[in-house]
C-alpha cells in the first residue's frame, strides 16, 4: 500500500469516528419530540454513525469500554416508551393477567444446559445497578436506572457450546399488526458477556413497567435504542442469525437498520 493510501484509508476511518462520536450530542428528552421529525441533523448524523463497519466500530473501541453511566440527578423524567408498549400476543395478555407469575425465561440453542428461570429466580440472583442513556435513532434520548441480572451469568450457568457466535433474544410482540412479525434482536458475545449488558427487569426503582418492556427486557449499553429488546421469552446461542426473521439479526435490521448499532 503506498502512503497516501494509507492516509486515505485512515482518514476515512476517522471520520467515521468523528460521526459515532457527534451521536454524543443527543441532547435530553426534553428535546426529542423535535429531533424525531423530518429531516433532522441528528438523525441523518446517526444514519452516517450507522455506515460504520462492525469491524471499524471493534478497532475504534475496547471490547471492554463501559458506556458512561450517570448518576441520580440526571435522571430528568421516566423512561419514555417507544415502539411497541402494550403486546396483544395472547400469549403475552394470558402472562400479563397473572402479574408475569407464570413467565418463564428460557435459554435454548448452542448450550451445554439449557433452562429456564422464573422472575423469582432471576431476581434471587445477583444484580447490577446502572443510569444510562438510551439513545434512539428517532432523535431522542433518556437517562434511566436499569436494575437486572447480567447476562454473563445467565450465559455462565447455561454453558455456551465453542461454536456459538451469537446470542438472539425472542420477544412477545408484532410490533406492526399490517406486518405481522415478531421483534426480535441479536448481539456478538462480546456485547452479550459485556459488564453493562443486563436482563433487566427493574427501571428508576421500580418493576420494569409493561410499555417499557415488562416482565424482563435486555439493556445493551453501547448500542442504539432497537438493540434493546423488551418482553423477552427466549435467549437462544446460534451460530449464526440467518434462520431468523429474514436474517438480518434483528426485526429493524430486517427493515434496513444497521445490525451493529453501536454508539
Ligand atoms: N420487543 C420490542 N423491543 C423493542 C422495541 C419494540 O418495538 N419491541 N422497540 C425498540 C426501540 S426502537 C426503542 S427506542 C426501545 C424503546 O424502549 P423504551 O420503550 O423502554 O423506551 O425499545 C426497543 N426494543
Ligand atoms: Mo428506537
Amino acid at each position: 500500500m503506498t502512503q497516501s493510501k494509507i492516509l486515505l484509508s485512515r482518514r476515512s476511518l476517522l471520520s467515521a469516528g468523528a460521526a459515532g462520536a457527534s451521536s454524543l450530542v443527543l441532547a435530553g428528552c426534553d428535546t426529542f419530540d423535535f429531533l424525531g421529525e423530518g429531516e433532522s441533523k441528528t438523525r441523518s448524523v446517526l444514519e452516517k454513525a450507522n455506515d460504520l463497519t462492525y469491524r471499524a466500530q471493534r478497532l475504534l473501541i475496547r471490547n471492554g469500554a463501559l458506556a458512561t453511566e450517570y448518576s441520580e440527578t440526571e435522571i430528568r423524567q421516566g423512561q419514555r416508551p417507544n415502539g411497541s408498549t402494550d403486546p396483544q400476543t395472547a400469549e403475552y395478555l394470558a402472562l400479563k393477567s397473572n402479574s408475569f407469575a407464570d413467565y418463564r425465561l428460557s435459554i435454548t440453542g448452542l448450550v451445554e444446559r439449557p433452562r429456564s428461570y422464573s422472575l423469582a429466580e432471576l431476581r434471587n440472583m445477583p444484580s447490577r445497578t446502572q443510569i444510562t442513556r438510551h439513545d434512539c435513532v428517532e432523535g431522542w434520548s433518556c437517562i434511566a436506572k436499569w436494575t437486572g441480572t447480567q447476562l454473563s451469568r445467565v450465559l455462565d450457568e447455561a454453558g455456551v457450546k465453542p461454536n456459538a457466535r451469537f446470542v438472539v433474544f425472542h420477544c412477545y410482540d408484532i410490533y406492526d399488526e399490517s406486518d405481522p412479525a415478531a421483534y426480535y434482536e441479536s448481539c456478538d458475545l462480546i456485547d452479550a458477556r459485556h459488564p453493562q449488558t443486563i436482563l433487566a427487569y427493574g427501571l428508576n426503582g421500580q418493576s420494569l413497567p409493561v410499555a417499557n418492556g415488562a416482565p424482563v427486557r435486555v439493556r445493551i449499553e453501547r448500542a442504539l435504542g432497537y438493540k434493546q429488546p423488551k418482553y423477552v421469552y427466549t435467549i437462544e446461542l446460534a451460530d449464526s442469525f440467518s434462520r431468523f426473521g429474514l436474517g438480518k439479526g434483528g426485526y429493524w435490521e430486517d427493515r434496513g437498520y444497521d445490525w451493529y448499532g453501536g454508539i
